[in-house]
């Protein structure tokens, strides 16, 4: 066992911050590294020692690795906790932080390599027994060769960049004869993006629903499941909405599932909290997708269910602990629902708005949980994602959640920056989201800007509502209303007292 006595947490706002608060109650001494545009960041005030990267730019300071490791040596640093995004999921520099005597907080720099790569991810969980997607799993080049496994699959089929991931070097081809042009798009996007042309085929699932399971596993070859987590609410893959428990889950499902998840743990020798993401078809078939090696944005669902803090797990895992529990020990308690407020106007295509805080207040009371890096006053800077908070809710039932994260988001007070809370609100409110009847094609189907707009009187949006709805109805060809995924409008009243 190698204890933890300074951390350096290698991130920014809310998840150095949540990092930090975990390690100070395990009694650490926490260690922020910032930009100058961060100086007066609330991680910065949090921290017992801060020390200044570089300027704003990310690589400029919280991607400068051999910065960081520099400092790490300077310091007395016995462990790096990279939170999500920037050096995260950078395996040369996992190893690095190793190969200078420091605890990496995080898997290996092998694990994360297999799994960064989708193909080699593909193949080294194929012979664990993993469910795949029907395709390849091995990179083509021959188009003429790759044609006629298309048209084995059968179309549609998804064109995917080995190196990419994340919804990044996707192609939809829906025939035959787009086939061609759309394969030699998808190699030249992927050696553009990537350096690394590989490209694979896969059955294009039509109507899935993105479920992920949070894994965790120590240095002793014990891994836990600690259940999914229901992540289908997205635009243009960023998510929006996560929960867990997913309402489609059944108990026997979960634990196929929840199995098939530290199956993939046990193939990559992984050591730490990751997620396993697979789709689930509308027949509740499912399909290994790709494995993120990090803390995720979404883990507070997971925490609020089980009662588990990750980032403790995570800190006692690296220091050579085994897991303080036992997959027979974990039970789902109660239902999560977190949304993600980012700084972007949802009446403006979400793009992301910059500006002053002028008011920030965040809701409060019972089952009501917020993540987040801000405070009045501040200026949301441009250099870095545009996420303000996450608001995290927690409630017996999936129902009182819903209505539990109504009532704090309405609550929540912004005023300086437009924000996604408005569009949470229509998500949490919309029929096919409160009846668990959706998936991934929910943003699409169902939202238009109009349904947000409050300049409108009741009545006007009314007529908005319900001319978005019809136009919806007739793009989707459905006349009667005895459709199985009903489009319903939502009150004017609700859109109205906005
Ligand atoms: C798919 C798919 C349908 N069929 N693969 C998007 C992100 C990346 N992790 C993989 N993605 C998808 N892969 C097959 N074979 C549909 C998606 C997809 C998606 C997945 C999860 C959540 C949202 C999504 C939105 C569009 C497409």
């Amino acid at each position: 066992m190698a204890a933890i006595k300074r951390l350096l947490v290698a991130n920014r706002g809310e998840i150095a911050l949540r990092v930090m608060r975990t390690a100070r109650e395990m009694g650490i001494t926490v260690i922020a590294v910032y930009s100058e545009a961060d100086r007066n960041a609330p991680h910065v005030q949090y921290a017992d020692e801060a020390y200044l990267l570089g300027p704003a730019p990310s690589n400029q300071s919280y991607l400068r690795g051999d910065k960081i490791l520099e400092l790490c040596k300077d310091q007395q640093i016995d462990a790096i906790h990279p939170g999500y995004g920037f050096l995260s999921e950078n395996a040369a520099f996992a190893r690095q932080v190793q190969d200078a005597g420091i605890i990496f907080v995080g898997p290996s720099g092998d694990s994360m390599d297999l799994m960064g790569d989708k193909l080699s991810a593909k193949q080294a969980v194929k012979d664990f027994g993993v469910p795949l997607v029907p395709g390849l799993d091995e990179a083509i080049t021959d188009i003429g060769q790759a044609k006629a496994i298309a048209q084995q699959i059968g179309f549609p089929v998804l064109v995917k960049a080995s190196a990419g991931g994340g919804g990044k070097g996707m192609r939809l081809v829906e025939n035959e004869e787009e086939f061609e042009e759309q394969m030699e798009l998808a190699v030249s996007e992927a050696e553009k993006a990537f350096g690394n042309g590989a490209v694979f085929i896969e059955k294009f699932v039509t109507k899935p629903r993105h479920i992920e399971i949070q894994v965790m596993g120590d240095s002793h070859g014990n891994v836990a499941y600690l259940f999914e987590r229901e992540c289908s609410i997205q635009r243009r893959h960023q998510k929006v909405v996560e929960e867990a428990p997913s309402s489609v889950l059944t108990p026997e499902l979960r634990k196929r599932m929840g199995e098939a998840a530290v199956k993939v743990c046990h193939a990559c020798n992984y050591v730490n909290a990751g997620t396993v993401e697979f789709l689930l078809d509308a027949d509740l078939n499912f399909y290994f997708l790709e494995m993120n090696t990090r803390l995720q944005v979404e883990h507070p669902v997971t925490e609020m269910i089980t009662g588990i803090d990750l980032v403790r797990e995570q800190i006692r895992v690296a220091e050579g602990h085994p897991l303080s529990f036992s997959q027979e020990d974990l039970r789902i308690n109660g239902h999560s629902i977190e949304v993600r407020v980012y700084a972007e106007d949802p009446a403006n295509n979400f793009l992301p708005d910059i500006g002053k805080l002028e008011v920030y207040r965040r809701p409060q009371g019972s089952g009501v949980r917020v993540d987040d890096g801000f405070e009045e006053g501040m200026e949301v800077p441009i250099y870095y994602d545009p996420m303000l908070a996450k608001l995290i809710v927690h409630a017996d039932t999936r129902e009182a959640a819903m209505d539990r994260m109504i009532r704090a988001i309405d609550e929540y007070h912004i005023v300086g920056v437009q924000t996604t809370l408005g569009f949470c609100r229509f998500v949490m409110g919309h029929e096919a989201f409160r009846s668990g009847d959706f998936d991934t094609n929910f943003v699409k189907m169902h939202f238009t800007p109009a349904l947000l707009d409050r300049k409108l009187s009741p009545e006007e949006a009314e007529v908005a509502a319900l001319v978005a709805v019809m136009a919806m109805q007739q793009l989707q060809g459905r006349q009667s209303s005895s459709d199985a995924y009903p489009v319903q409008p939502i009150s004017a009243w609700k859109l109205g007292r906005r």
